[in-house]
């Protein structure tokens, strides 16, 4: 008999200690500050860069997540390996922002097998959608075809474009590139030049124009996947004495909408400007708190976004710019 009553104490010990483990756990995980991982593409890409890094660490600051950014430079493979080690180191979420679109497929399975949300913030990647939590991106086919849009309007009696883009094989690229490259097959619209730029840079997109004009290329268009490049564009115009902007020859398009950039817009040096809002901080930390709190988050999340034309832009749109 007694060796029962010492049986069942023994139990009750082991279940109350267990229970209290389960418990703390529990606790621990209410009370757990949050890591998160983010595999951003380069430091010092572009304003826009600049400005998306910022949102990131201002927003998680805010938020108390402990925040964990890694850059790429440039190096698919390191980004790839960049985000393997974050999973080793067990983030409780992986933010990717993919140099390009193609190849994260074992990075995603990764995730899933650690049971780490993986959450795709300012470029859409190549994955089915069982291999990622949510996405948060512009459609940058759209943001190329509102430049389309707005180009065919202007009328011109013929169209010469100069297409700069940006990183090869990224989606913010694939995606601008497919707009103007459909959109001048459609017109009948002559592309003179298309070409990427590696890091969206803009010294390579002043060069460029540059030899362009050099060459004798004509051309009345420019099609810059960025401001930077937009900028640079400019630059190598100005050198060669050739008029842009609202009373020029060159229609000047460009992507971002950054402050500095619509200033242009506004002075009339750049005719149109499509909006790529970089602001994700605030956006994934708000999926994040959602998905803490076990609610159901929406699984492709496309930023709204507006466009600027030289016609109608104010100075108080340009002040309320944030970036
Ligand atoms: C777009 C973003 C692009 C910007 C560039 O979302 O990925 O990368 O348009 C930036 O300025 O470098």
């Amino acid at each position: 008999m007694k060796k029962m009553i010492s049986l069942i104490l023994v139990v009750m010990l082991m279940l109350s200690l267990a229970a209290c483990g389960k418990d703390s756990k529990t606790t621990d995980k209410k009370n757990k500050k949050l890591t998160v991982g983010v595999v951003q593409t380069n430091a010092n890409e572009s304003d826009w860069r600049t400005a998306n890094t910022n949102s990131f660490n201002k927003a998680f600051d805010e938020a108390g997540f402990t925040i964990k950014m890694v850059f790429g430079e440039g190096d698919h493979a390191k980004q790839i390996s960049q985000a393997q080690q974050l999973i080793q180191e067990e983030v409780d979420y992986l933010v990717v922002l993919g140099l390009q679109s193609a190849g994260w497929e074992d990075v995603a399975k990764a995730a899933k097998e650690a049971e780490i949300p993986f959450i795709m913030a300012d470029r859409k990647l190549d994955l089915s959608e069982d291999l990622y939590t949510a996405m948060v991106c512009s459609d940058f086919e759209e943001e190329g075809n509102k430049a389309v849009k707005w180009l065919k309007e202007q009328a011109l009696d013929s169209y010469k474009i100069v297409v700069l883009g940006g990183d090869t094989g990224s989606s913010a690229q694939l995606g601008r590139s497919k707009a103007i490259e459909d959109g001048a097959a459609a017109n009948g619209w002559e592309i003179v030049f298309n070409q990427n730029m590696k890091g969206w840079d803009e010294t390579l997109a002043k060069q460029a124009v540059a030899d362009l004009i050099a060459g004798g290329t004509e051309f009345n268009v420019v099609y810059a996947q960025n401001d930077n490049m937009a900028r640079g564009a400019c630059d190598a115009m100005d050198a060669a004495g050739i008029t842009y902007g609202k009373n020029g020859d060159v229609k000047v398009i460009a992507f971002d909408a950054n402050k500095w950039a619509l200033e242009k817009v506004l002075a009339g040096e750049f005719n149109l400007d499509v909006e790529c809002n970089p602001l994700h901080g605030p956006r994934i930390v708000k999926l994040i708190n959602q998905l803490e709190a076990g609610e159901t988050v929406p699984k492709n999340a496309y930023v709204d976004e507006e466009m600027f034309d030289c016609d109608t832009i104010t100075q108080a749109i340009v002040d309320a710019r944030s970036y």
